[in-house]
Protein backbone atom coordinates (compact mmCIF):
# COMPACT_ATOMS: atom_id res chain seq x y z
CA UNK A 1 0.00 0.00 0.00
CA UNK A 2 2.41 2.73 0.86
CA UNK A 3 5.12 1.97 -1.38
CA UNK A 4 2.52 2.23 -4.34
CA UNK A 5 1.70 6.14 -3.18
CA UNK A 6 5.61 6.99 -2.49
CA UNK A 7 5.69 5.70 -6.42
CA UNK A 8 2.46 7.80 -7.50
CA UNK A 9 2.93 10.66 -5.99
CA UNK A 10 6.35 11.87 -7.66
CA UNK A 11 4.93 10.45 -10.97
CA UNK A 12 1.75 12.81 -10.92
CA UNK A 13 4.38 15.93 -10.12
CA UNK A 14 6.01 15.02 -13.54
CA UNK A 15 3.22 14.27 -15.08
CA UNK A 16 1.97 17.87 -14.45
CA UNK A 17 5.73 19.68 -15.27
CA UNK A 18 5.66 17.40 -18.74
CA UNK A 19 1.94 18.86 -19.44
CA UNK A 20 3.22 22.57 -18.27
CA UNK A 21 6.60 22.84 -20.82
CA UNK A 22 4.28 20.36 -23.24
CA UNK A 23 3.53 24.03 -24.83
CA UNK A 24 5.85 25.11 -28.11
CA UNK A 25 6.96 21.60 -29.54
CA UNK A 26 10.16 22.60 -31.86
CA UNK A 27 9.56 21.04 -35.42
CA UNK A 28 12.43 21.06 -37.85
CA UNK A 29 12.23 21.99 -41.74
CA UNK A 30 15.52 21.01 -43.69
CA UNK A 31 16.21 22.90 -47.16
CA UNK A 32 18.41 20.74 -48.87
CA UNK A 33 19.06 20.73 -52.64
CA UNK A 34 15.82 23.29 -52.98
CA UNK A 35 13.52 20.96 -51.58
CA UNK A 36 11.41 21.67 -48.31
CA UNK A 37 11.83 18.41 -46.37
CA UNK A 38 9.37 16.83 -45.05
CA UNK A 39 7.16 19.10 -47.68
CA UNK A 40 4.30 18.05 -45.17
CA UNK A 41 4.68 18.95 -41.49
CA UNK A 42 1.65 19.49 -39.01
CA UNK A 43 2.21 21.70 -35.89
CA UNK A 44 0.30 23.99 -33.44
CA UNK A 45 -0.46 27.46 -32.52
CA UNK A 46 3.02 27.92 -29.79
CA UNK A 47 5.01 25.51 -31.55
CA UNK A 48 7.96 26.51 -33.32
CA UNK A 49 9.61 25.76 -36.56
CA UNK A 50 13.02 25.43 -37.09
CA UNK A 51 13.70 26.26 -40.67
CA UNK A 52 17.65 24.83 -41.40
CA UNK A 53 18.90 25.63 -44.88
CA UNK A 54 21.36 23.56 -45.83
CA UNK A 55 22.02 24.99 -49.05
CA UNK A 56 24.90 27.74 -50.31
CA UNK A 57 21.50 29.68 -51.58
CA UNK A 58 18.99 31.81 -49.54
CA UNK A 59 15.54 30.96 -49.66
CA UNK A 60 12.28 32.41 -47.82
CA UNK A 61 9.17 30.42 -46.86
CA UNK A 62 6.89 32.58 -47.72
CA UNK A 63 2.99 31.76 -46.68
CA UNK A 64 1.03 31.95 -49.80
CA UNK A 65 -1.88 33.60 -47.12
CA UNK A 66 0.29 36.09 -45.91
CA UNK A 67 0.56 34.61 -42.44
CA UNK A 68 4.60 34.75 -42.25
CA UNK A 69 7.39 35.42 -44.47
CA UNK A 70 10.64 33.55 -43.34
CA UNK A 71 14.11 34.89 -45.09
CA UNK A 72 16.57 32.33 -44.77
CA UNK A 73 20.29 32.69 -45.19
CA UNK A 74 22.37 30.14 -46.52
CA UNK A 75 23.43 27.77 -44.33
CA UNK A 76 21.69 29.28 -41.69
CA UNK A 77 18.96 28.41 -39.34
CA UNK A 78 15.71 30.66 -38.51
CA UNK A 79 12.74 30.30 -36.05
CA UNK A 80 9.35 30.74 -36.46
CA UNK A 81 7.10 30.58 -33.55
CA UNK A 82 3.63 29.78 -35.12
CA UNK A 83 0.72 31.87 -33.80
CA UNK A 84 -2.45 31.00 -36.16
CA UNK A 85 -3.96 27.68 -36.70
CA UNK A 86 -4.40 26.80 -40.81
CA UNK A 87 -3.40 24.90 -43.11
CA UNK A 88 -0.76 27.35 -44.67
CA UNK A 89 0.77 26.18 -48.58
CA UNK A 90 4.20 28.22 -48.17
CA UNK A 91 6.79 28.34 -51.26
CA UNK A 92 10.20 29.92 -51.43
CA UNK A 93 9.90 33.70 -53.42
CA UNK A 94 13.32 32.79 -55.09
CA UNK A 95 12.72 29.36 -56.52
CA UNK A 96 8.99 29.36 -56.60
CA UNK A 97 9.38 25.44 -57.44
CA UNK A 98 9.98 24.76 -53.93
CA UNK A 99 6.69 24.21 -52.16
CA UNK A 100 5.22 23.06 -48.86
CA UNK A 101 2.05 22.68 -46.86
CA UNK A 102 2.35 23.11 -42.76
CA UNK A 103 -0.90 22.32 -41.03
CA UNK A 104 -1.13 24.27 -37.59
CA UNK A 105 -3.64 22.98 -35.19
CA UNK A 106 -4.89 25.01 -32.62
CA UNK A 107 -3.34 24.73 -29.47
CA UNK A 108 -5.81 22.45 -27.23
CA UNK A 109 -6.39 23.20 -23.59
CA UNK A 110 -5.24 26.79 -23.23
CA UNK A 111 -5.53 29.09 -21.20
CA UNK A 112 -6.72 32.46 -21.74
CU1 LIG B 1 14.74 29.05 -52.54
Amino acid sequence: MLPRQIILAPLAALLTMLSVSAQGATIEITIENLVFSPANATAAVGDTVLWVNKDVFAHTATARNGDWDVAQPPKKTVPLVLKKAGTIDYYCRHHPNMKGTLTVAPRTGQKL
